[in-house]
């Protein structure tokens, strides 16, 4: 690197107020931010009063509005503390029995922030015309489902919403009555102070003379009016406007989402006797340097999605809130859960996703928030990153050393030292003199850049950037709503440009153009439509803002405030990068773009990571939780960085990283700028060797993955698939988070993450089908016989071994050519697995198409379904038939992939050797090879048999029947 851009780095980094590890004080615990200290002290006092404590709002039923001819209610609510306030209830039950309850403030001093859920939602639900309102004297509820199992009630006084199936209780909202929904109100409206106390640090402890709300409220305004939190002050021109709600679980044990931090899957208590849990789960989007691998912080995402579950239900909450958010959760049973949301701002919008199941639920939360896109494929590929390849002869000697060792790979990364002083778009010429050559070599085997674009601009004359913004007035504005907001980041003195405004978006969308803009604002010349984008930082991470993100009385377009749109001020950013990515090339193709920071819906506009992990064994193995949790909330394409961002892994923890990420949605390995280059090309043997087989494991897998992202974009289920989305009735599954499926594929997987492992046991979940009770190690091809009621299995796990099982009854399509980049693997041949169940059956489905365009959309791609069924006694009968609409064979995406074949059929765990196998169609013998074992019948452990077909002679997309006879 050069030397002023480094003196520059180590400048900044003098800056981070916390450059050497985590300092825990630099982002406050629940006791340091006042609405979260009021939200617990609100569920202590009804603790202490449980019995006499009732919620002091209640619907006025002479308000009671019921549409007539949907299902949509309204209604006055009013509290007993304040019968002057006026609330405003909302409910409608959506097409798919989705509740949505919408609660305000009607006719207050301000208005609260009511558009979270217009940035999350894809468009406006559908309510339903055939569900009905009945009202009674107490409450009012609808009836509805298939078979009128479901109920939801709303209770007039206390006000209280229930979600019942088959008349018990799934879901219930302000069933303990910690409601509270702070109104505006004036300083001058709260009464003499008596006496001022000192609190704890930042704290303001105002004691009231006589206060007859102090049962509910307490006896203090604690932090209403201004707040303080180690050098920082928050003025809070608005005051006290949070809002608390219990949302209870009765009937179910187990909860899941509310990504993003470094936990378990299956969220710990945080209100027991887990001294690493005693503060509520916090959402508040954050940079937090060298996080701890265990900890309820919050990270650089949030999304408010929460899963409940029941071996006989699952259900969950969409709580579309984008201010600060702490939630706690606890369980008064072993089988249920109570959870307390406290949210700094904004209205009451809660989506109740009534499931029963983990799919259901998954399709309710795509309803809403739209299914991940199939990504580029691409995409899929490895992905090699470093902070940073220095200049562009860095970036062709990497190529090249990969080219050498034979080592796949279809992304090269740019982190923030390609820019001139940190301007993103503009290169620093010294280092990268011919950026686009660069690209154009890169894109000679097909592979791609991706190149990265803060939000942060330097607030510098000489940058048209931030001119252009500046004069647009863009940018996000400080505490008075006058000027620009400035703060200190990679560019030094800086300034955001506010997403929330629209006269931003046109604007931002050209500047990626690569050709010359019609209005003469600034497009990036020197690039090429094959350079996608990397967006980080966009919590947004400000080293000089409170907790290291901006100011919350920072003020964005239409007034509100940076508190009230926090969390989803990354979202925005990376919404709209993703828009102007893909709209460079004409016609449109599908863009990717990389996020830190997200919001619900976010997996609309590309992938995430999960930020600045350490190169540790404990890391590498909470990375694989963060990963399954974000999928559970709708963000699937995920990943966390190999090798560890911190850190010099040794070549044993590397080699463990690479099979994590293999086995990851997204697959990048990166590094610090001070750690040592760590390219797989520089491992000695036998690590070199064995990194490249793990790549060349994850290239020959592309099918398998796009056909999961492609299953995924139709049914909002995630990638990876933890054990209680799979087997919601096995409970000995509710709590692995360390082994997943991929797909539907059937694969089964449990990668290492401890030192010195050779052999690893692997939980095999009770079956609930009752039909496969066999797994197959994926390249040994042993058979372990599984058990009805779930079983541990011992598999070889030493350092070139992955722990891969494939579940009896799934076939599996991979392409075994090793190529340096995936799209030369294009016109690949396939071979299928059959991995035989205990009955001798077994499917699966292979989608394929271009990769790279939206013509799939039109019908232009190839889907088969394959199916394997019992021929005779020993013999099986193997089919591809089509799965697309009717009317689209023959279409020119399949015409193009007309030379592509079959190459090899693998059967394995068949009950003895054929004596032929022929293709049905013109009864040809085909050649094939038997090797005995044993079957899968499920009676016996051991190597289990493999029948190899050879080359067919089918096409992969047409259809074709194999007899065994
Ligand atoms: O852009 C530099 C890094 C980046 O490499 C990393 O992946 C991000 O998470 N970035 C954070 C800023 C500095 C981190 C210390």
């Amino acid at each position: 690197m050069r030397l002023s851009s480094l003196s520059g780095v180590l400048l900044l980094l003098t800056c981070l107020p916390s450059a050497l590890a985590l300092k825990a004080g630099d982002f406050k615990t629940c006791a340091q931010s006042g609405f979260c200290r009021r939200g617990r002290a609100l569920a202590e006092r009804a603790n202490a009063n449980a019995g006499a404590w009732t919620s002091p709002y209640s619907v006025d039923p002479s308000t009671l509005v019921i549409a007539p001819h949907e299902a949509q209610f309204t209604a006055g609510v009013k509290s007993s503390l304040y019968p002057d306030i006026k609330f405003g209830l909302d409910v409608r039950v959506h097409k798919d029995g989705v509740v949505r309850v919408r609660m305000d403030e009607v006719g207050g001093l301000r208005k609260r922030y009511d558009e979270a859920a217009s940035w999350a939602l894809i468009q406006q639900p559908e309510i339903s015309s055939e569900i009905r309102w009945t009202a009674g004297k107490k409450d009012v509820r609808a009836v509805y489902g298939r078979k009128k199992e479901f109920e939801v009630v709303i209770t007039f006084e206390p006000l209280r919403v229930t979600l019942l199936r088959n008349g018990k209780e799934q879901v219930v909202l302000n069933g303990q009555g910690l409601l509270h929904m702070e109104h505006f109100r004036t300083k001058e409206e709260t009464p003499a102070t008596a006496q001022v106390e000192g609190g704890e640090e930042g704290e303001q402890v105002v004691i009231k003379a006589e206060n007859p709300r102090a049962w509910f409220e307490g006896e203090s305004e604690d932090a209403y009016w201004d707040e303080t939190f180690l050098s920082w002050t928050d003025s809070k021109p608005k005051g006290p406007e949070s809002l608390s709600l219990d949302i209870n679980f009765p009937n179910h044990g187990h909860v899941y989402g509310i990504p993003q931090r470094a936990t378990h899957l299956d969220l710990p208590t945080t209100t027991g006797e887990n001294p690493t849990f005693t503060d509520p789960y916090r959402l508040y989007n954050a940079d937090v340097f060298e996080y701890l691998a265990s900890s309820p912080m919050s990270l650089y995402g949030s999304i408010p999605l929460m899963h409940a579950h029941s071996p006989d239900s699952t259900v969950a909450i969409f709580n579309a809130i984008a201010s600060e958010t702490w939630i706690d959760v606890s369980h008064p049973t072993r089988s249920s859960t109570n959870t307390q949301w406290v949210s700094e701002s904004g209205i009451l919008d809660v989506f109740i996703l009534p499931g029963p199941t983990p799919s259901d639920v998954f399709a309710q939360y795509a309803t809403l928030t739209g299914a991940a896109p199939l990504p580029a494929h691409w995409a899929l590929g490895y992905h090699q990153c470093r902070w940073n390849y220095v200049s562009t002869d860095d970036v062709r000697s990497v190529q090249k050393r990969f080219d050498e060792e034979d080592i796949p790979v279809d992304v090269f990364w740019l982190d923030i030292e390609y820019a001139e002083e940190h301007k993103y778009f503009i290169w620093d010429r010294k280092n990268f003199p011919d950026p686009v050559d660069m690209m154009k070599d890169v894109e000679a085997v097909g592979r791609k850049m991706v190149v990265i674009v803060d939000p942060h601009l330097k607030r510098s004359s000489n940058y048209p950037v931030y001119q252009e913004a500046s004069e647009l007035n863009v940018l996000v504005k400080p505490k008075n709503g006058e000027g620009e907001y400035e703060g200190w980041c990679w560019s030094g003195s800086s300034s955001w440009v506010d997403f929330f405004n629209p006269n931003s978006w046109d604007w931002w969308k050209g500047l990626f153009k690569t050709t010359v803009r019609d209005d003469g604002k600034f497009s990036w010349l020197d690039s090429t439509e094959n350079v996608h984008v990397w967006n980080d930082m966009n919590e947004p991470s400000i080293f000089n803002g409170p907790e290291i993100t901006m100011p919350k009385d920072s003020i964005h377009y239409g007034g509100w405030e940076h508190r009230d749109v926090h969390n989803i001020n990354g979202m925005l950013f990376h919404n709209l990068t993703s828009q102007a990515v893909s709209t460079r090339s004409d016609p449109p193709k599908r863009p990717f773009v990389l996020t830190r920071s997200f919001y619900a819906g976010s997996q609309r506009f590309g992938a995430m990571w999960t930020g600045d992990n350490l190169g540790t064994w404990d890391h590498m193995a909470v990375g694989i939780y963060m990963v399954l949790a974000n999928g559970v909330a709708g963000m699937t394409f995920a990943g966390s960085d190999v090798g560890g961002f911190f850190g010099n892994p040794e070549p044993e923890m590397l080699v463990r990283w690479y099979q994590v990420g293999a086995f990851n949605p997204f697959f990048r390995a990166h590094a610090h700028l001070d750690t040592k280059r760590r390219e797989p090309f520089l491992l000695d043997e036998p690590y070199k060797s064995i990194v490249r087989d793990i790549l060349r494991l994850r290239y020959s897998m592309l099918p398998v993955w796009y056909t999961a992202f492609h299953e995924g974009s139709l049914t909002g289920v995630p990638v990876l698939r933890p054990h209680y989305v799979m087997f919601p009735q096995d409970e000995a599954g509710f709590s692995i988070d360390d082994q997943y499926f991929v797909g539907s594929s059937g694969l089964l997987v449990k990668p290492v993450v401890q030192k010195g492992v050779t052999e690893t046991s692997v939980y095999l979940p009770e079956d609930q089908v009752g039909i496969a009770l066999v797994y197959y190690n994926y390249f040994t091809n042993y058979i372990y016989t599984g058990s009805a009621k779930g079983k541990n299995v011992t598999v070889p796990s030493a350092l070139h071994q992955t722990p891969l099982l494939i579940r009896g009854g799934s076939i599996v399509s991979t392409r075994e050519r090793p190529r340096r980049s995936s799209p030369l693997m294009k016109y690949d041949p396939f071979t299928l697995r059959v991995a035989l169940d205990k009955s001798g059956n077994a499917k699966g489905d292979l989608y394929l198409d271009d990769g790279e365009t939206y013509d799939y959309q039109q019908g232009n791609y190839i889907w088969r379904e394959f199916v394997a069924g019992k021929n005779g006694k020993k013999g099986v009968k193997i089919s591809s038939k089509d799965l697309g609409i009717a009317g689209r064979a023959g279409n020119e995406f399949e015409m193009s992939m007309e030379s592509v074949r079959v190459e090899k059929i693998v059967v394995v765990g068949l009950g003895g050797k054929p004596t032929s196998v022929k293709l049905e169609a013109g009864g040809k013998e085909l050649e094939w090879t038997y090797e005995p074992g044993v079957a899968a019948d499920g009676k016996k452990e051991g190597e289990g048999s493999v029948l190899v077909i050879k080359d067919p002679g089918v096409g992969v997309g047409i259809d074709w029947v194999v007899v065994v006879s």
